[in-house]
């Protein structure tokens, strides 16, 4: 008997409509093709769960020189011009003036907490306490703090989000300066003694892969140096000890008396094997994410020391390439021991996934050659403003995964994750509204499933904001803000009251699948199309 193939398409539509309504769940547009994958679940994260936003003081503050700030190599950065259309965040956001107005708009959507940073050089603005204090600078943080709290949102500070007091970089070289450790050991000590019976989770360093590599490995990120083979490995060692230090001043001096919570913020992408079945290619996936987050989470969360992978992989480059010792540089005994352990959750920040293979690699030293994998992310992936960002929703799941095993179930907080969508004046953020559903729903079904003990998420970005080296040109935001207007007017977009939902049930119920709606109505117009 001949069926024809239409029939067959249009029974089986009737049966996933029909289990998708019946199951409450429902798969969305999916363009990665597997519905079994890909489906939408629904389910609560558990009690007490943190629901955050987050920013950074250079890319929203503004007020770049006023009432005693000091400049930072991001100042410096973009008024060399090195930023799209020579934008800079001198007003940003001009945050440093409407704290108020920012902490109005995460309660709307009934956030928990709010992540922001400090600015070292606003506080400090020779960078060192022999420079002197700015009371003004201090007295910002203050009322942004006070201000969370009287709303009832829990602040959540990053001490260091890469804007270094231009002074440091002059006078000591930056990050691959050792003297760097103890001064930003200085400069957390001022924070917690001014605000840790206030802030009761700390961020010692946002993405010090970012920091490293795109700044001194590439320069393409403030302060601009290129050194692909070394200065990414110096500026790591001494960020792994400047964490370490402050660290241990939290615990050693403040956490009897507030019992805060100290960590460090980490990025990698999802190393997704380009042959699953290849072992080489499994072993490229997993090389890349210990070059990233492995580089700084193994000697801070695990044994004081880097990846046996990375010690490896640059100690036998090296060798090939004549030099005397690794570019790796070691830590002593005494060293490890006090950089181990020194993290009470892991910070993740991810957006997206990428495709790893296994190429042995040769040339002149190369933290990326080092590595011997090539990377790319598939064309037919879905894109977004960044052109290193592709939705990847699965590989948030199998990331979450990955920190779990390897970091023997610790709390995991994602610090940040969303997407960026180009520079117009558009609300209707849908784009938006697909990431986060569907980037949140896998990281449901890592807590539900999985058993990773994800305890908070933070949404990147609380508003449009200066996007780096991007400038303005990709926008973030759970808000639209006018940089047109010198009053930085912002606007709520569909997102953030599309969120407003998910925060208030803590998930997903069976209701908010009615996200869905278009895609039901889309489907069962086909079946009427294909039957009547
Ligand atoms: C993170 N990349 O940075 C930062 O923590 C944020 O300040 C930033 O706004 C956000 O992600 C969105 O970009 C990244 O080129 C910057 O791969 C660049 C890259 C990744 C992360």
């Amino acid at each position: 008997m001949a069926v024809h193939k239409k029939e067959i398409n249009s029974v089986f539509i009737i049966l996933t409509v029909y289990l998708h309504l019946t199951s409450g769940e429902f798969s969305y547009p999916d363009v990665f093709d597997d519905p079994e994958r890909d489906t939408l679940i629904s389910g609560q994260f558990p009690d007490g769960f943190a629901w955050g936003s987050a920013t950074s003081a250079y890319q929203v503050e503004g007020g770049w020189n006023e009432d005693g700030k000091g400049e930072s190599i991001w100042d410096t950065f973009s008024h060399e011009g090195r930023i799209y259309n020579n934008q800079t965040g001198d007003v940003a956001c001009d945050s440093y003036h409407k704290y108020t107005e920012d902490v109005q708009l995460v309660k709307a959507i009934g956030l928990t907490h709010y992540r922001f940073s400090i600015s070292w050089p606003r506080i400090l603005p020779q960078g060192t306490l022999a420079g002197g204090i700015n009371q003004a600078g201090l007295d910002y943080y203050t009322d942004l703090i006070d201000e969370l709290i009287a709303n009832d949102i829990e602040p959540v500070v990053t001490l260091y989000h890469w804007d270094l007091p231009q002074v440091l970089q002059d006078d000591y070289g930056g990050w691959e300066n050792d003297t760097l450790a103890d001064l930003f050991n200085d400069y957390a000590n001022l924070c917690f003694a001014e605000y840790a019976s206030k802030v009761n989770i700390w961020i010692t360093f946002n993405e010090p892969y970012v920091v490293t590599w795109l700044g001194y490995g590439i320069g393409v990120f403030a302060p601009g140096i290129v050194s692909p083979g070394y200065a990414p490995y110096r500026a790591a060692h001494t960020i792994i000890k400047a964490h370490a230090k402050a660290y241990n001043t939290y615990k050693n001096n403040y956490f009897s008396q507030y019992g805060g919570k100290v960590s460090i913020t980490l990025s990698t992408d999802f190393g997704q094997p380009k042959d699953p079945e290849n072992e080489e290619d499994i072993g490229a996936a997993v090389r890349y994410m210990q070059f990233t987050a492995g580089w700084f989470a193994h000697p801070i969360l695990k044994n004081g020391d880097y990846p046996d992978v990375m010690k490896w992989q640059v100690g036998n480059k090296s060798q090939e390439q004549g030099l005397p010792e690794s570019r790796l540089p070691e830590f002593t005994e005494e060293e490890k021991q006090y950089i181990k352990g020194t993290g009470d959750f892991f910070g993740l920040n991810s957006y997206t996934t990428t495709v790893c293979k296994h190429k042995v690699t040769s040339g002149d030293p190369n933290y990326e050659g080092d590595q011997d994998v090539e990377r790319n992310q598939p064309e037919n992936w879905p894109t977004s403003a960044s052109e290193w960002l592709r939705p990847v929703p699965w590989g948030l799941r199998g990331l979450l995964n990955w920190v779990k095993n390897e970091y023997d179930d610790i709390d995991i907080y994602i610090t940040e994750n969303g997407v960026s969508t180009p520079d117009e004046f558009n609300l209707e953020d849908d784009a938006r509204v697909t990431f986060y559903q569907a980037y949140l729903n896998e990281a449901l079904k890592a807590q539900m499933y999985d058993g990773v003990n994800l305890v908070g998420y933070f949404a990147w970005s609380l508003m449009d904001n200066f996007e780096w080296t991007s400038g303005y040109s990709q926008r973030f935001g759970l808000h639209y803000v006018d940089f047109e207007d010198p009053d930085r007017r912002r606007t709520q977009k569909k997102s953030a009251e599309w969120l407003t939902g998910i925060v208030a049930y803590n998930g997903f119920s069976s209701a908010q699948h009615l996200q869905a709606t278009p895609l039901v109505i889309c489907l069962s117009a086909l079946i009427y199309k294909l039957f009547l």
